[in-house]
């Protein structure tokens, strides 16, 4: 292929290269302990099953729900004062501007009309309400019609995409997938280490290209390579860059139409990692990346460090992009995937 611009190189690293030259650990703290084997991996996959799920996400949710608790969970009569407290605790847990003025707007609505009295009839309503505009939503990750299915993975640095692509990857592994990962951060290499030690301890190949590798270059090496092997999924990390960084976000376009070339309708997911304790400055996040690079999915990380889970609202609001995985600690398992109707229940419990 004439058009292609880079030498080929696949250097794939079935060992690790020793300890992190520059200071910086890639190895895992021990609380992040990793199944052990693919049988603990797909048992701990089962127990998140559909019940699983549900109390992750509500475990996630548990500072957010037990912000609006405080107003909610109490037995009052609804007046004005009642409102405004409702509205600092909406906006308390991010829910946005554009969205605590149109749910207020309904709540207020519904009081004067007398089918509002109490403050526990308020809950309820919210969730019809949060229910009706999450709806129209795919939030189920993309699968190719034939071939490797690949999501790339983008990101600010430290929102946590490596660790995201790994609890993804082990995800897809452990219902039956056939996984590989691409270490496309070739800034630093700590980086490609870092996701060496999650591949390994994951038990999942991974393409890396050495440190300072052109990131498009990888990120072809593992198309190859996926299609050599039949692969399902083929997960491509990429370094942070701010949404500033205009050579940067440049350089994003150009590692997705390398991998378009190679894999006609790839990437299938392009999918951006925010950091869900960052709060609004999300939104810029996604609306940069969004100009950038067509998202087609959010992966909301660090949920369970936040009491601002209202985010995903205002994000759906503001780019109807589908938030797809929630990111819920810092082990393997700490995943799951986006469902609108646990959410919104988990909002309120
Ligand atoms: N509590 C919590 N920490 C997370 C989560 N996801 C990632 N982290 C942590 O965030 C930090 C940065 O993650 P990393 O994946 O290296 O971010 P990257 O720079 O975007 O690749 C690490 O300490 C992760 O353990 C999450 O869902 N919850
Ligand atoms: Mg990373």
């Amino acid at each position: 292929m004439s058009w292609w611009p880079f030498r080929k190189k696949t250097e794939e690293s079935p060992e690790r290269n020793g300890a992190p030259s520059d200071g910086g650990s890639p190895s895992l703290g021990e609380d992040q302990a990793l199944p052990e084997t693919p049988s603990d991996a797909s048992a701990s996959a089962r127990e998140e099953g559909d019940g699983g799920a549900l109390s992750l996400l509500a475990r996630g949710l548990k500072k957010t729900a037990a912000g609006l608790k405080q107003i909610l969970g109490l037995r009052r009569a609804i007046d004005e004062a009642f409102l405004a407290d409702l509205e600092v605790k909406m906006y308390e847990a991010d829910f946005g501007p554009d969205t605590v003025t149109a749910l207020l707007a309904a709540v207020r609505a519904a009081w004067k009309a007398e089918t509002l009295r109490e403050s526990d009839q308020i809950a309820p309503f919210l969730q019809e309400s949060l229910r009706a505009q999450l709806a129209d939503k795919d939030t189920q990750l993309a699968r190719a019609p034939s071939g490797p299915t690949v999501v790339l993975v983008c990101g600010v640095n430290g929102t946590g995409k490596t660790t995201s692509i790994a609890k993804l990857s082990h995800w897809l592994a452990a219902r039956g997938d056939k996984v590989i990962l691409a270490a496309g951060d070739t800034f630093r290499a700590a980086a490609t280490e870092q996701l060496q030690v999650w591949s390994q301890r994951i038990g999942l190949p991974l393409v890396t290209g050495g440190a300072g590798s052109d990131p498009a270059s990888v990120a072809y090496s593992a198309c190859e390579r996926a299609i050599a092997e039949q692969a399902d999924y083929l997960v491509v990390d990429t370094a942070g860059r701010l949404h500033t960084q205009a050579n940067l976000m440049r350089e994003l376009e150009k590692i997705r139409r390398v991998i378009a070339g190679r894999i006609p309708g790839a990437p299938h997911e392009t999918l951006l990692v925010l950091d869900a304790t960052t709060g609004q400055n999300a939104v810029n996040q996604a609306d940069a990346f969004n100009r950038a690079v067509a998202l087609t999915g959010l992966i909301m990380a660090k949920l369970d460090g936040t009491a601002k889970g209202g985010i995903l609202v205002t994000l759906h609001n503001r780019f109807r992009i589908p938030v797809k995985f929630v990111g819920l600690g810092e082990k393997v398992a700490d995943i799951a995937e986006f469902s609108t109707e646990k959410y919104v229940q988990a909002l309120f419990t």
